[in-house]
């Protein structure tokens, strides 16, 4: 099962339900691009979801951050879900132990389980936290990525940490697909996780918060990611939306592409 075969040959033999789903519409809509919309509208973050829509296969929500959220945002997110054939990941990045995450995924305001297709969560509490979301996101045919390496400078998602990570998602592939992480994770052809890497910009090398970005030739090409992240890079400026998200779509997609070749050889 070689991981830098086509996203449309992987869906084939991928063993867990939520990747099959994801790389089959990839390969459909021929992209690799993931939009975090990171605004405090509601109204902004449809009217990006929308204008974004046709160039993504994962849209990238921070639910918790929408001043005038109500449940009528998730339920027009869905529409668009099906009117743009993309796929929903609430970047919540759970971090508690497994009874509290459950009930986070769950209940509360958002009840993120009924609605977004992915999420996430970070693995310093240790595995519990994998089969507590297990519950919730299982039944509902829901998948989970680990966070094992981040973004940012001075990030410990490093060494021990990273590989630890990666044994937790092997001991739970029924529910973990994949990593957010910075580069291909799986060190053999038999297994098969995707990456969804952030901190891609084409512009800008950071944001002076912390934030390091690559390009997608860096991510896709040399360190074998296989989703890029791109937020304000899209976003930024309001007027261009549209045209920066089919720029970095190309630009992801000409990298898978370049990849694909690179391999086959
Ligand atoms: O390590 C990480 C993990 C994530 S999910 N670094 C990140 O930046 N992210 C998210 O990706 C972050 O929360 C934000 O939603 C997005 C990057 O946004 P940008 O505007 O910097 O492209």
């Amino acid at each position: 099962m070689n991981t830098y075969k086509s996203y449309g040959d992987r869906a084939k033999q991928h063993p867990n339900a939520c990747a099959r789903a994801l790389l089959e519409l990839m390969e459909r809509k021929q992209t690799n691009l993931s939009v975090a919309v990171d605004v405090t509208k509601k109204d902004e973050l449809l009217s990006i979801a929308d204008a974004v829509g046709p160039y993504v296969c994962v849209l990238k929500t921070h639910i918790d951050i929408v001043e005038d959220f109500d449940s009528d945002l998730v339920e027009q997110l869905q529409l668009l879900s099906k009117k743009h054939d993309f796929m929903i990941f609430e970047d919540r990045k759970f971090a508690d132990i497994g009874n509290t995450v459950k009930h986070q995924y769950a209940n509360g305001i958002y009840k993120i389980a009924s609605w977004s297709h992915i999420t996430n969560a970070h693995t310093v509490p240790g595995e519990g936290i994998i089969k507590g979301l297990a519950e919730v996101g299982l039944p509902l045919g829901r998948g989970l990525l680990l966070l094992a390496e981040m973004s940012s400078k001075g990030a410990l998602t490093k060494g021990s940490y990273t590989t630890e990570s990666v044994e937790m998602a092997r001991r739970n592939k029924d529910f973990v697909f994949g990593f957010i992480a910075q580069h291909k994770m799986n060190e053999s052809d038999d297994e098969d996780f995707i990456v969804m890497s952030p901190g891609v910009g084409l512009d800008v090398k950071g944001d002076g918060l912390g934030q390091q970005y690559r390009t997608p030739h860096e991510v896709i090409v040399e360190s074998g990611g296989d989703i890029i992240i791109v937020g304000r890079g899209i976003y930024g400026n309001p007027d261009k939306v549209e045209e920066q998200a089919k720029r970095y779509r190309q630009a992801g997609w000409d990298a898978y592409l370049e990849r694909v070749r690179l391999h086959q050889k």
